[in-house]
């Protein structure tokens, strides 16, 4: 008998789709069920991670379409960026040819995978056409004042030569490229190495561009109750990173410096403060550096330390300046200290050695008071000479408030002080957009000596790239050429700023182009997007939890307060996808243990990927399973075949065929329940197991035209979106009309409510149902009508609990049904 196989009829099936415009989502849609898979970094070939996320999101594209909905699925390209440059650079190519090479493959890599996308509204993101629009944005976001420029440490690779996002930052033990896998801890860079290129990442000090995502820290994270379609555990990773802070700025008068505002969250320990600490960052700190050497000298040992490092010491320089507590009016010494960090609070910290560990390392460094003021509520004896203690507790040492439990004291502090107010801080931190590269997209800004950084006006967008130069270090700053302007302001001679911007710019609105994709006097239509969105569903690697997904939502706010959309929020439905293993380990060139998607075909591929387990989870490759695959599609194949080959069946009923009738009803139901939670594993063992008993009943005797028929049909049309080739080939064979991608979803007949139970009585064992059919006096197995029958539920239940005491699965999913 002949062998299955999809390469040989992919080129039929695809000319078939193309002729039809299968994928094809007219403009004037009425709101399509737009299904989006992250598109790729064209960093080469589609590997494996690719093809499960996007497998998912064609096979649930593929559903809803024969569900009957308008699909929007459409595919474009994330070519700017580090993977292109570098690769750019070993292969002694320039960025530009070596993008286009990779998009060349890799769409002819995802055709023969056989993803059904609208092509027409593909697009690259380091055309200027889609370029300019980041620019164009850049200028938007520069107008409402969500665009800082700023001298900043920055994370610096010396081996990319770029300053990297702290997210881009991974700490040692981290797999090769799942950058912040969980993204818990803030956005505070340790002592890592470059996400890409596994090197120690330095500290330095750069004038850089940030947009102020932190000016939208608290919509960002309201937002977040609302988005019910996102898994709870992306959500709390986003509220983590964003890290709210609630607690009280307290302003200490300093006679003849001003004062100084401290941020706390702890303002019950107000009395046990001894000291005051300022970072090297703060204004007062640069201040008093002209006039007192020793604090010059400290600031000038502290440059290019990383937050982590800095955390950790104790080390800091008396300033001679001090401040007033404002309640006991004690003098307390200001220190400049590198654990108080530039960017958190407010800057400047009070000093509570008892009951803060950091406070305390510093003050036993330096001889500092530790004055207790919370005594512990189990009444324990505590060693403050030895530790602070930093839990809750009642109040001593601390005037009228003594006696007060810190919960209530905090309260009453805060409406007793006038120098105390109620504060908020977030551990979010602006995005640093600015890259030392040449491969983004150039920052709309000219440098003049006189009117400062000017914007580009917008009708000299866009900026367009040079010409690719190889040269040590960026290659823009080296060429005179693009440098060298004039002011749009006052004309004068002036130099062309030469950072490009970051690439998740790119991706923060590529949703939005798809809706448009040759739209040419604005990013997107703003009609259409009000109509289309938000994406209906999102699918994408779980490591993407903080950085583009929170950079995606900012945008959509952004655009929303712009007036641009309706809604701020871009994406309903989030499915996270797991990682692909091989020998325990993630698949990655590094690690040697690579399969590419080609080895085994596409349909064996797609349905092994989505056969192997539950989107979100992660799964092993192995070879017995994925013959397995490849048999399944065999065994359909052959059965069909042997449909079209055979005599004509009987047409007058029998038993069994009510039993297979609603033994396809059954599966149906199943079925499209499973599809519709993503759970195409399990859909596939429902389809495995339907042509398990499509084949015991051909096995049983001649079969019933028109029943088995049906079974075939059901089969070919339930597989459809998963081995869509495949499913063309055996709706050919059986003569079933236009193409099986278009066929409508199967329909259950209407009494599928007792379906559940049926299921599983007959996913216990062939000896379990032996049991059963032996208590119910049947004779013969095959004839599983009469167990399954409502009436016998219960006593069935019995049964599969009598032949398998531990009861596991089965009584498990009969309980649910009989509570
Ligand atoms: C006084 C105090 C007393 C604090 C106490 C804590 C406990 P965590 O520690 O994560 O809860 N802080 C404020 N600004 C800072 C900065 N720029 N750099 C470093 N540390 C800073 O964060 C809140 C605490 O971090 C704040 O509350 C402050 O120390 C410190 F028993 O103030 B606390
Ligand atoms: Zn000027």
């Amino acid at each position: 008998r002949d062998r299955y196989s999809s390469q040989a009829v992919q080129d039929i099936w695809q000319f078939e789709w193309d002729r039809k415009d299968v994928y094809t989502c007219p403009a004037d849609t009425e709101d399509p069920t737009y299904v989006l898979g992250m598109f790729p970094y064209t960093s080469g070939n589609l590997h494996m991670g690719h093809v499960r996320n996007y497998a998912i999101t064609d096979a649930y594209a593929r559903y809803r379409r024969m569900c009957g909905d308008e699909v929007l699925q459409p595919m474009g390209w994330d070519a700017f960026g580090l993977p292109a440059e570098n690769a750019a650079e070993r292969q002694l190519s320039d960025p530009q040819s070596w993008t286009d090479t990779c998009i060349e493959d890799m769409r002819e890599e995802m055709e023969a995978m056989g993803f059904g996308y609208d092509w027409n509204r593909e697009f690259t993101t380091s055309d200027p056409e889609y370029y300019q629009w980041n620019q164009w944005f850049f200028e938007r976001f520069y107008e409402e004042g969500l665009v800082e420029y700023e001298a900043a440490a920055v994370n610096w690779c010396p081996n990319c030569e770029t300053v990297l996002a702290d997210a881009q930052v991974e700490s040692v033990d981290d797999d090769e490229d799942d950058h912040d896998r969980d993204g818990v801890g803030g956005p505070i860079s340790s002592q890592g190495v470059c996400w890409r290129c596994e090197t120690p990442v330095e500290t330095r000090e750069l004038d850089q561009w940030f947009f102020s995502i932190t000016d939208y820290a608290e919509e960002l994270l309201d937002g977040l109750d609302d988005l019910e379609g996102w898994p709870e555990s992306v959500r709390e990773i986003q509220r983590n990173w964003i890290g709210k802070q609630e607690g009280a700025s307290v302003t200490f008068d300093v006679p003849e410096d001003g004062d100084i505002e401290a941020f706390t969250t702890r303002l019950d320990t107000l009395y046990g403060a001894t000291f005051l600490a300022i970072s090297p960052g703060h204004d007062l700190a640069r201040d008093l550096a002209t006039d007192i050497d020793r604090v010059d000298a400290y600031l000038d040992g502290t440059r290019g330390r990383s937050d982590a490092e800095r955390r950790s010491t104790a080390s800091g320089v008396d300033t001679g300046v001090r401040a007033i507590h404002p309640l006991t009016g004690e003098e307390l010494p200001v220190y400049v200290a590198e654990y108080v960090l530039d960017n958190v609070g407010t800057g400047a910290v009070m000093g509570v050695p008892a009951h803060n560990e950091r406070d305390h390392a510093f003050a036993s460094e330096h001889d500092l008071a530790i004055t207790p003021v919370v005594r512990p509520s189990n009444s324990a004896e505590h060693d403050f000479s030895a530790t602070a203690y930093t839990g809750e507790g009642t109040l001593e040492n601390s005037g009228e408030y003594g006696g007060l439990d810190t919960e209530r004291a905090r309260e009453q502090l805060l409406a007793d002080l006038e120098c105390a107010e109620s504060s908020v801080t977030y551990r979010l931190r602006d995005w640093l957009i600015s890259r030392q590269r040449y491969w983004g997209t150039p920052i709309p800004v000219v440098h003049c000596e006189e009117c400062g950084p000017v914007l580009v006006p917008e009708e000299e967008l866009p900026v367009e790239l040079p010409e690719y130069e190889p040269t040590a270090g960026n290659p823009l700053a080296e060429n005179e050429a693009f440098v060298e302007t004039t002011c749009p302001e006052c004309g004068a001679a002036a130099r062309r700023e030469t950072d490009t911007m970051d690439t998740f710019v790119d991706s923060s609105w590529y949703y939005l182009r798809f809706l448009t994709a040759d739209h040419g006097d604005a990013p997107f239509d703003t009609a259409q997007a009000d109509e289309w969105l938000p994406v209906d569903v999102y699918v994408g690697g779980e490591e993407h939890a903080v950085l583009h997904l929170l950079y995606i939502r900012f945008f959509a706010h952004v655009l929303a307060d712009l007036g641009l959309l309706d809604e701020p929020e871009p994406v309903q439905r989030l499915v996270n996808q797991g990682t692909v293993l091989h020998g325990g380990e993630k698949m990655s060139t590094a690690k040697g243990n690579v399969i590419t998607p080609h080895e085994y075909g596409p349909e064996t591929t797609r349905l092994f990927v989505l056969g192997a387990a539950h989107p979100r989870q992660d799964f092993e490759w192995t070879a017995k399973d994925v013959s397995s695959a490849y048999d399944l599609q065999q065994q359909l194949y052959d059965m069909v075949r042997a449909f079209t080959e055979a005599d004509a069946g009987r047409s007058e009923r029998e038993p069994r065929d009510d039993y297979l009738d609603r033994e396809i009803d059954r599966t149906i139901a199943a079925t499209t329940e499973e599809f519709d939670a993503f759970r195409f594993h399990r859909a596939i063992s429902e389809i495995r197991s339907l042509a398990g008993v499509l084949g015991q009943y051909v096995e049983a005797g001649p079969v019933h035209e028109a029943v088995y028929r049906r079974g075939l049909k059901t089969l070919t049309a339930l597989i459809a979106p998963i081995t869509p080739y495949l499913a063309e080939e055996l709706w050919n064979l059986l003569r079933c009309d236009g193409l099986a991608v278009e066929a409508e979803w199967p329909e259950p007949a209407d009494n599928v409510s007792d379906y559940r139970i049926e299921r599983a009585l007959i996913d216990t064992t062939r000896a379990d149902v032996r049991d059963i059919c032996e208590v119910a006096g049947i004779d013969d197995p095959g004839e599983i009508t009469l167990v399954v029958a409502p009436e016998w539920k219960y006593r069935a239940y019995e049964t599969v609990r009598r032949a398998d005491p531990e009861g596991a699965v089965v009584s498990q999913a009969f309980e649910d049904d009989l509570v």
